[in-house]
């Protein structure tokens, strides 16, 4: 092996400048991670909406197949939506305060849309399938709006409809009973459009408004496909 001035062999020489590369490949990869973090901190910037809209929820992994039993014991999957927005939200029947301010804003946004709300399929899908049966949810929806469907089904259903929609929901305990619990969840509104692919999403606490605005807009490019 011919040696070069330097005393190093090509080996180590190749070896050296393979270390710098990767070296230089990890600062780069740094970098990027550095500014994929800054972005995700600052969606939108200072100019950001207080409500929440897509920026920070990634686009195509939110929503997805499900299949769950409405209060009239009917099976229900996002089949039967297709060609129609969806509204899903997630919660369960005794939580105490989120889900019925929800629900609230929900039905006003319903009640604003008048006429229009046939054309969106406002889905409460619960997170807590142990105690809320089809018939519970389905009529504890209702008494918020009679055009909200409410959706149980088994653990395993649920779990899928949760996983699908990437919903935070975890047991609390609340007593000394195990059955005494509350669930964490979160409590997005996912607006879905007719092909059941994600939107935009609100938070529980949106402007009743400012939701039925966008649902119209979504009813509306959904009766009029953009480039026809
Ligand atoms: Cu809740």
């Amino acid at each position: 092996m011919t040696k070069q001035s330097d005393g190093k062999t090509p080996a180590t020489v190749l070896g050296a400048s393979r270390k710098a590369l990767l070296l230089s490949l990890l600062i780069g990869l740094a970098a990027g991670i550095m500014t994929a973090v800054v972005l995700t901190i600052m969606p939108g910037g200072p100019a950001t909406a207080p409500v929440a809209d897509n920026a920070s929820i990634g686009r195509a992994a939110i929503g997805g197949p499900f299949s769950l039993t409405d209060g009239n014991g009917k099976v229900v999957t996002e089949r039967d939506f297709a060609g129609k927005p969806m509204l899903v939200f997630f919660g369960f029947t005794n939580c105490p305060d989120v889900c019925p301010a929800g629900l609230q804003v929900l039905a006003a946004a319903l009640d604003r849309l008048g006429d229009k709300a046939q054309g969106v399929a406002p889905l409460f899908i619960t997170v807590d399938p142990e105690r809320d049966t089809p018939e519970l949810v389905g009529k504890y929806a209702k008494s918020f709006h009679p055009r909200i469907i409410g959706l149980s089904g088994t653990p395993e259903q649920v779990a899928g409809a949760v996983k699908a929609y990437r919903v935070y929901a975890r047991k609390q305990p609340a007593g000394s009973s195990a059955a005494d619990y509350n669930m964490d969840h979160s409590s997005f509104f996912y607006l879905m459009d007719a092909s059941g692919a994600y939107v935009k999403h609100f938070p529980h606490n949106v402007d009743a408004a400012k939701m039925a605005d966008d649902v119209a807009a979504q009813i509306q490019s959904t009766a009029q496909p953009a480039g026809l």
